[in-house]
């Protein structure tokens, strides 16, 4: 029987599933009954500690991104604390043309300001910032899926590259607001381990530009540290990526598909589920962003 909650579609392609079969759903439990309600633009499911929620408006590529995502985290940030889920844990952002220009200014940029306008207003913000995922889609709309949790989890930033919310100004007016990962141990009492898109980045400098393998290499390297790192808070135990529950890998290129799944196997062997999607890295020299999941059990 299918569980009561929300159904949340992406508009990302995925890539390398064998011909027949589709892409197995993410899925999103919680303890006890499932409370579900739509207000305006967001669909919010909640039960006992979790709640997961999205919001979705039609957007196009010709529409400032910046405005919207003010409006649509200002909402997101509202209702979760009214119904006491006031920590934001996850946040997956899904917009088209992330690298078009639009009045002189890259829409990903755009959509940073918009963003940072909401959570740079929060006292101390650096401590609210969910881990998060900014992905350009080939189709129209501006999707934002989320998971909030009742009680505080843990911020943890790689020691590797510079927070992304310190970013120097070069990469736009305003820096992205998220956490490299954010760990929490409250869903059903296991440990969680949430990674942010993690990309081949070193400082605050993409490296390799147009080498997919080598920025697959030097993405892994990071989300190594970041699990040492949250290895050293206590909670979880994990040296390697291919130690996590599951990567979700974004590639620029379809046709890198079937090179990507090869060398992320070399890398990781075959114990980790590994998702590709077809969807643009908000830096136009990046091929390759990797997100990660670690549930205890
Ligand atoms: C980076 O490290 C790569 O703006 O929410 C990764 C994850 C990236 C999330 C975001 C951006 C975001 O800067 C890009």
């Amino acid at each position: 029987m299918r569980p009561d909650g929300i159904d949340i579609a992406l508009g990302l392609e995925p890539l390398e599933i064998p011909e027949g079969r589709e892409a197995a759903p993410e899925l999103w439990y919680a303890a006890g009954a499932v409370r579900t309600e739509q207000i305006d633009d967001l669909m919010l499911a909640h039960a006992g500690d979790r709640l997961v929620g999205c919001w979705y408006r039609p957007h196009g590529a010709a529409e400032d991104p910046g405005a919207i995502t003010e409006q649509a985290y200002h909402a997101i940030l509202e209702a979760c604390q009214e119904r006491g889920f006031e920590h934001l844990v996850r946040a997956w952002n899904y917009f088209p043309a992330i690298n078009q220009e639009l009045n002189g200014q890259e829409r990903y940029r755009s959509f940073c300001a918009g963003r940072a306008r909401v959570f740079e207003a929060l006292p101390d913000f650096e401590r609210h910032l969910p881990a998060a995922t900014a992905i350009g889609t080939h189709a129209d709309g501006m999707l934002i899926y989320f998971i909030a949790m009742r009680e505080a989890t843990l911020r943890i930033e790689n020691p590797r590259q510079v927070s992304a919310f310190r970013y120097p100004r070069q990469y736009g007016p305003r820096s992205p607001s998220f956490a490299r990962a954010r760990m929490s141990q409250e869903a059903c009492g296991a440990a969680e381990l949430f990674i942010s898109g993690t990309a081949s980045i070193v400082g605050h400098e993409s490296r390799h530009a147009e080498d997919l393998e080598a920025q697959i290499d030097e993405s892994l390297r990071n989300i190594g540290v970041l699990l040492a790192a949250a290895s050293e808070e206590g909670a979880v135990a994990l040296r390697d990526p291919g130690d996590l529950s599951m990567l979700k890998v974004y590639l620029r290129h379809r046709a890198d598909g079937a090179r990507a799944q090869r060398h992320l196997r070399e890398c990781l062997g075959e114990d980790v589920d590994i998702l590709l999607l077809h969807g643009d890295i908000c830096r136009s020299e990046l091929l390759v962003e990797i997100e990660g999941l670690y549930r205890e059990g």
